[in-house]
């Protein structure tokens, strides 16, 4: 599944009310975070030229392994405190599981790599664990 794809319809959706409203369901059953991308690249709700540039910059294959972990970063980080914790995380295994992504083996090896990932063992990760985590699995960056 192309993020960059969910982006575009996530704008699309923004910008004309009546497509939205017809394709709600399937653009949730597409991407269980298009609320939290929407939010991410546009703090104010509204949908400015430049944030849609900036997301196509970010989605785009020129964009830097560390562009794409940061906007990660941030669209994982749901109660917005600077780290990925607990909660945070609750927040991304329940809607994995409502958007029927997820496979219980999964859902143990993703709870096992944020395990591994917090190297200060605070039960959260900070934005240096998250990107270490992150460099080391090639698919997160296609
Ligand atoms: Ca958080
Ligand atoms: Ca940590």
């Amino acid at each position: 599944m192309g993020l960059y794809v969910c982006v575009i319809k996530c704008v699309l959706l923004k910008r004309c009310p009546e497509i939205y409203v017809r394709q709600e369901s399937a653009a949730v059953r597409v991407n269980p975070f298009r609320d939290r991308i929407c939010r991410v690249f546009s703090m104010d709700g509204t949908f400015t030229f430049e944030d849609v540039l900036g997301m196509a910059s970010v989605f785009s294959d020129k964009a830097s392994p560390r562009l794409k972990i940061e906007y990660a970063f941030y669209i994982y980080d749901f109660n917005e405190n600077g780290f990925i914790d607990e909660e945070d995380l609750q927040s991304i295994i329940q809607r994995l599981l409502n958007s029927d992504d997820l496979l219980e083996e999964e859902l143990v090896t993703l709870t096992n790599h944020v395990r591994e990932a917090d190297l200060d063992n605070d039960n959260m990760l900070s934005f240096a664990e998250f990107e270490h985590a992150m460099s080391k699995s090639p698919d997160f960056l296609q």
